[in-house]
């Protein structure tokens, strides 16, 4: 299945404005504010699709022949451009002094995106592209309040992996106490050659190390609701503003206060992108097989294994197994791997 944008070169019409190039900021109901490259940042062209981008062309499968359209379906439940695409979008002419608008003629390729399984009622996953055209991950915990499970942090880990972008963990809250046994998790993690930081959104506690982290590259901002994503950009980007949401008594979990990934512009260059709070990402389309790779610790030991195949669950002769027995490998991310492969 092949979902592609249907280009068309050159200017809407002789006579009209000439197209512009820009990436998405927000994406919302079929509107999308578009950041164009040439002018300053801050002027937004707020944009509505061309109607046949929302149209996924299905082509047949015939060697050697042109391919032809088989059929044409309608995307209901997938926006086909999200935030972080690159557009090519053709400015209204304006009408008012209002905001200016425009209409997205097609979307640019894309490099790295996060995706997670869209609600959908069919049986079949329909992936959902979140933010687009990534470089990294800001991954975001806390060190409480909501308690960080690390079976969770392995969860977005594996997926981060698997989309190839380059994750930072980032536990936030570090005012309130870390408890000795994720301190212990951290080390971990940072065997395992990830970058793991500390940080406070309310003290200000190693602001300047992430600063420095996301300069100049588009991160998205990515954990559990409630862990203070939206706090640490309105932090990182003074004068945002970005709405936070309190911790709820009752249960301990955020509240799912930002509804809507959105870009926002560093004054010194790069975009951060705030998620909304989210359970896990897009396990669904990684291959059983390809599981093992996706924990780093694991790789030096791949080919050691007895069988070709092994599935390190309960094979014999697994180098991965004997080495999570022995202490070499950490025993609860080998847990989080035969759960998750059992899953798969
Ligand atoms: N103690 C402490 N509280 C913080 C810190 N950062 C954020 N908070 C609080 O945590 C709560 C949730 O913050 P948000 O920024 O809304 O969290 P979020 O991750 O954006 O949550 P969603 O938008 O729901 O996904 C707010 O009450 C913040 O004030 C911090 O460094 N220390
Ligand atoms: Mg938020
Ligand atoms: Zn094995």
């Amino acid at each position: 299945m092949t979902q592609e944008a249907v280009t068309e070169q050159g200017p809407a019409t002789e006579a009209g404005p000439r197209a512009l190039t820009g990436t998405v900021v927000r994406a919302i109901s079929g509107i999308f504010d578009v950041q164009p490259d040439d002018e300053a940042a801050g002027t937004l062209y707020r944009c509505t699709l061309r109607d046949r981008l929302r149209k996924e062309l299905v082509y047949t499968e015939s060697k050697g022949r042109p391919r032809r359209v088989k059929e044409v379906r309608r995307l209901s439940v997938v926006e086909p451009v999200v935030a972080g695409d690159r557009v090519r979008f053709v400015p209204a002419q304006m009408s008012g002094p209002a905001v200016p608008g425009g209409v997205i003629e097609e979307r640019l390729p894309r490099t790295r995106e996060l995706s997670r399984q869209a609600v959908t009622t069919g049986t079949v996953p329909v992936g959902q592209t979140i933010v687009a055209n990534l470089d990294q991950v800001v991954l975001v915990f806390a060190a409480a309040d909501p308690e960080p499970r690390p079976g969770l942090i392995d969860r977005f880990l594996v997926s981060c992996e698997s989309a190839e972008l380059p994750v930072l963990l980032c536990i936030n809250k570090c005012d309130l106490e870390i408890d000795a046994w994720l301190a212990e998790e951290l080390a971990v993690y940072e065997r395992a050659e990830y970058r793991v930081l500390l940080v406070s959104a309310a003290t200000g506690q190693g602001l300047d190390v992430m600063r420095a982290a996301v300069r100049g590259k588009t991160s998205a901002f990515v954990g559990p609701s409630g862990v203070g994503k939206s706090t640490l950009l309105n932090a990182l980007q003074p004068g945002l503003g970005l709405r936070v949401g309190e911790i709820s008594a009752a249960t301990g979990k955020g509240t799912h206060t930002t509804r809507y990934a959105q870009l926002i512009p560093l004054d010194e260059g790069g975009f951060l992108a705030d998620t909304p709070g989210l359970r896990q990402l897009g396990l669904w389309e990684i291959e059983k097989d390809d599981l093992d790779r996706l924990f780093p610790e694991f790789r030096p030991l791949l080919g050691q294994c007895k069988y070709g195949n092994c599935a390190h669950v309960d094979d014999e002769g697994c180098a991965v197994r004997e080495a999570a027995e022995r202490g070499d490998i950490d025993a609860r991310r080998y847990h989080s791997y035969v759960k998750l492969f059992a899953e798969g």
